[in-house]
């Protein structure tokens, strides 16, 4: 294949097509759910979304089929004191990636559909423009979480 036909194949392929020898355009890694503090208290969620497709693309949902809430959230420190705020989006531009991670952006979990602990499997639905990756993964106890 000639060089300057492959650069129109993936100009084509945009945000949607997944069987480009190069991998899938939005990927999710370091996926880590942390279980509740308390029995049936929110928890967290971390991951790392890389963007290597050639448009930003913006987050602009979560959901968990675990649990009733799930939002972006954005924690703070301000005069020293630890405060988070809701995101309603989050944009990555091209080339980029967004880190969910302890101190910084985070998925607030609650309301648990049914009992979730260390082991249960959680979903997460991650939004973007008009597109939907579902990745998930098993959720962590704090203790071995760091
Ligand atoms: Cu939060």
């Amino acid at each position: 294949m000639k060089p300057g036909a492959l650069i129109v194949l993936l100009t084509l392929a945009g945000l949607t097509a997944c069987s480009q020898d190069s991998g899938p355009p939005v990927t999710v890694s370091n996926i880590r759910i942390l279980a509740p503090l308390t029995q049936g208290g929110a928890t967290v969620a971390y991951f790392v979304i890389d963007n290597k497709s050639d448009n930003s693309i913006v987050v602009n949902q979560i959901r968990s089929p675990q649990f009733s809430r799930a939002e972006m959230h954005e924690s703070k420190i301000d005069d020293g004191i630890s405060t988070m705020r809701r995101l309603e989006s989050v944009t990555i531009a091209q080339g980029s990636m967004a880190a969910f991670e302890a101190g910084g952006k985070h998925i607030m979990l609650s309301d648990a559909t049914a009992g979730v602990s260390p082991g249960t499997t959680i979903s997460l639905e991650i939004h973007f423009d008009e597109s939907l990756l579902i990745v998930s993964a098993a959720m962590q106890s704090r203790s071995s979480a760091n």
